[in-house]
């Protein structure tokens, strides 16, 4: 008969030499699995006496749970250790400082032109771009703006050059988003929500100009549009940009050549305080200008103006964003200086508020 203390000590060591999960599976199938060394030995307990067998059987089932305890504790030990080495190898300091990250700004001129896009958009307008050089047609002639016009003359106007002996009429950097609309009205046709923002150039440059800024126009053609909705489109649109509940505008005649009649609008403010206020106050400040569209500026869109009318406006966009954000200095807006685009700048969390200015 085996010594089963001899067994014992071998099995226990065994268990213990094991390196790993692998290694210490072996040694339960060789111990006690159904093959194992003490299954067969179990199977010896037959040709036993009824005594010989009691002890025995004892005996082999207390073998039998010493190597099994000995086993799961041998298993919990590698586990720990694993973890530990783990642990150990995934090491990770929590005090480092962050890596960087890029922590650029929305520039007021992006901001304001999606505060105004919301705006319009909740209003039925949708959004038109189109090309920054633009032939002299869509950018004048068009407008209602004939070739002897001031605005037409060299010191307003970027014209970009011809190869040498072309002698067609120069393309020109467009000097308002006007021609966007003109080219809105011929491939969507009446009736017409539309509204342009984008870049503009002007040769101009003082504490005022800046030879690119921004302009977004605005177009609505139907039936029977009026300057009665102009005038409650404008007021929505100024209720809800400037963010207050009441707003007044003073539209004053004026001239283009593509509105008639045409407006200018003022909106009733207050500067006590170096503190712009919008709504309150004796001052009138000038925020765009606008009209009914001419009849030959409709023509030109390939819209009939027996059929059709509508209104039109336009205003800085630069202007308008310097104004709600007190920012004071207009050259700055395109001088990249960082400090400024971090002062001034937005986070992509600033969505544009409507709220107050078109739920009601
Ligand atoms: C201003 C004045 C204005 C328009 C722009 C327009 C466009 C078409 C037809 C008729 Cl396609 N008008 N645009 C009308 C009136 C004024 O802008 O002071 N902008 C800064």
């Amino acid at each position: 008969m085996t010594d089963l203390a001899t067994l014992r000590t071998a099995w226990l060591d065994r268990v213990a030499d094991a390196a790993d999960p692998a290694a210490l599976e072996e040694v339960r199938l060789a111990a006690l699995g159904k093959k194992g060394e003490v299954a067969l030995m179990m199977r010896e307990l037959g040709r036993m006496t009824p005594e010989e067998r009691q002890t025995r059987g004892a005996e082999l089932n207390r073998l039998k749970d010493e190597i099994d305890a000995a086993l799961r504790a041998r298993r919990l030990a590698l586990e720990d250790a694993a973890l530990d080495a783990r642990l150990k190898g995934e090491w990770l300091d929590v005090t480092l400082p962050a890596r960087p990250r890029p922590r650029g700004t929305i520039h007021p001129v992006s901001q304001v032109t999606e505060e105004v896009t919301a705006i319009f958009a909740d209003m039925g307008f949708s959004v038109a771009e189109g090309p920054q050089v633009e032939s002299d047609w869509f950018n004048f002639d068009a407008l209602n703006i004939p070739p002897e016009h001031p605005a037409r003359q060299e010191h307003d106007t970027f014209f970009m050059a011809r190869a040498e002996g072309d002698d067609r009429p120069p393309h020109v950097l467009r000097t308002h988003t006007s021609p966007v609309q003109i080219r809105a009205m011929q491939e969507l046709g009446a009736p017409l929500r539309v509204i342009c923002p984008g870049r503009v150039y002007r040769m101009d440059m003082d504490q005022t100009h800046t030879p690119m800024f921004h302009q977004v126009e605005g177009l609505a053609i139907g039936r029977d549009i009026s300057m009665a909705n102009l005038k409650w489109t404008l007021e929505e649109f100024c209720r809800a940009f400037f963010e207050v509940e009441e707003v007044e505008l003073r539209f004053r005649a004026s001239h283009f050549p593509f509105t008639e009649p045409s407006a200018e609008v003022d909106i009733r403010c207050d500067w006590s305080g170096g503190q712009l206020k919008i709504g309150v106050g004796e001052s009138w400040l000038e925020i765009l200008g606008s009209g009914m569209v001419h009849p030959k500026v409709l023509e030109a869109g390939g819209v009939d103006p027996s059929q059709w009318q509508g209104f039109a406006f336009g205003m800085g966009i630069d202007r308008i964003a310097m104004l709600k954000y007190g920012i004071p200095d207009l050259r700055a807006f395109f001088e990249s200086d960082l400090r400024w685009l971090r002062h001034y700048g937005f986070a992509a969390g600033d969505v544009p508020s409507i709220e107050g200015g078109l739920s009601r």
